[in-house]
């Protein structure tokens, strides 16, 4: 079942940011939500929360208390199915105040700055930089928090955490033991845990490693970068595609982990650790288990899920398991060689204030940028102009599917 639109294209949920970093706001427009969906704005502004939290943060997080302002797309608390468009305002507005911010013409090696000052034919990286900044990923998060608003409706759940921290990995029984399934139960609890810690992992030992090599980082003026990880459980089988390159659901949740500030690598399930092992230590055998046959993975099961829920860029109703590794902030405190773009003289690379580490909010954008590419997927599927009719949709293609062989 795929839902075209009038034009020919597929019916689909999509989004765009605007805004600079020192802006006066930042917008978030969605379309294609369905009509009658529920918004849980609590739940986006704790996202956003979330967002501006975690050890190694700078001074601008005292400075913004992120929040969405929804100026269309919703009436009473639901969606009406027109563009819904979020706006989240800065304080810290001052892009028109020359003096507030001035020109910056030594390029940090690591940011945007040099290829973007030479692409739009400027010597002040200002220019690019207040695009490229990473403040732009509360936009993302909106985006996704509302995305998650419908996903909720369909029992989907998605969580993220930090994974590492410079060189030091955490390590969770519920998730690395692939032999076990991941319940909702076990997901809880490590929501939990995670929640308790300002480095965002459920791991207490590894959360107190990573602490310390952020301060040691921050001792050294030095920055820390990460890998994050996204679990989500509840996807019917399906969703995604393997007849068109980019309808492939693990395509699109690269290219959308790809896109988020300062990532430079993406893996799904074992990832890269696929290419050093036999097929038949990869592959994770199918079974069934009629007694399961009532939830969205309709009874069949594996005991291992090394495909990280994703085969043929299609869900295969196991958690999708997605991890990303983050570089380090690039604005360091003893700053890197660079080239004054004005002399051509070497100069040292301009600081400005910033954070050490952004890991922890970065498991809340990527969380939050795959839960957008789920309920993506769930659109196109399902479709429906409404909610009520995207559920009606749903329940069928699970009962046909059940009674399969279809006679
Ligand atoms: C960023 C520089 C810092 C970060 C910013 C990303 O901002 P400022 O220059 O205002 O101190 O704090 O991230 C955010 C503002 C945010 O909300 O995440 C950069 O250069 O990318």
């Amino acid at each position: 079942m795929v839902f075209v639109c009038y034009d020919g294209s597929m019916a689909s949920l999509s989004y765009r940011t605007a805004g600079e970093s020192h802006g006066k706001a930042l917008i978030s427009l969605v379309e294609g939500m369905p009509a009658g969906v529920p918004l849980d704005v609590e739940f986006i502004n704790n996202e956003l929360r979330r967002r501006q939290g975690g050890y190694g943060r700078g001074g601008r997080q005292k400075i913004e208390t992120d929040t969405v302002e929804f100026l269309t797309g919703v009436r009473i608390g639901r969606t009406i199915a027109s563009p819904i468009t979020m706006l989240i305002s800065n304080r810290d507005y001052r892009l028109d105040d020359p003096t507030a911010t001035p020109p910056l013409h030594r390029p940090r090696p690591g940011h945007a700055d040099l290829p973007g000052s030479i692409k739009w034919l400027t010597t002040d990286c200002r220019e690019t930089l207040e695009r490229a900044s990473a403040r732009e990923t509360a936009a993302r998060v909106a985006a996704g928090a509302l995305a998650r608003c419908l996903l909720a409706q369909f029992g989907i759940k998605v969580f993220g955490f930090v994974r590492a921290v410079g060189t030091v990995t955490a390590r969770i029984d519920s998730l690395d033991r692939t032999s076990a399934p991941l319940t909702f139960e076990a997901l809880a609890q490590l929501e939990q845990a995670r929640d308790h810690s300002d480095v965002y992992c459920p791991d207490e030992a590894a959360s107190e490693g990573f602490r310390e090599f952020i301060t040691q980082m921050k001792q050294a003026k030095d920055t820390a970068g990460g890998i994050v990880e996204t679990c989500v459980v509840g996807c019917p089988i399906g969703l995604g595609s393997c007849m068109t390159w980019d309808s492939r659901l693990d395509s699109r949740i690269a290219a959308a982990v790809m896109a988020i500030q300062a990532f430079k690598g993406v893996e799904i399930g074992l990832g890269f650790d696929c290419a050093k092992l036999p097929g038949s230590q990869v592959h994770d055998e199918i079974a069934y288990d009629a007694a399961q046959a009532g939830a969205p993975s309709l009874g069949f099961t594996r005991k291992t899920n090394n495909a990280g829920g994703l085969e043929g860029g299609m869900t295969n109703g196991q958690p999708v398991i997605v991890r990303g590794a983050m570089k380090p902030i690039s604005t360091l405190g003893k700053p890197l060689a660079s080239v004054d773009l004005n002399t051509k003289q070497p100069s040292e690379a301009g600081w400005e204030r910033s954070d050490v580490s952004a890991i922890a909010a970065a498991s809340v954008i990527m969380e939050n940028v795959i839960a957008f590419e789920i309920a993506r997927s769930m659109v196109e599927k399902f479709g429906g102009d409404s909610l009520s009719e995207m559920k009606q949709n749903y329940d069928l293609f699970l009962a046909m599917a059940r009674k399969l062989p279809l006679t």
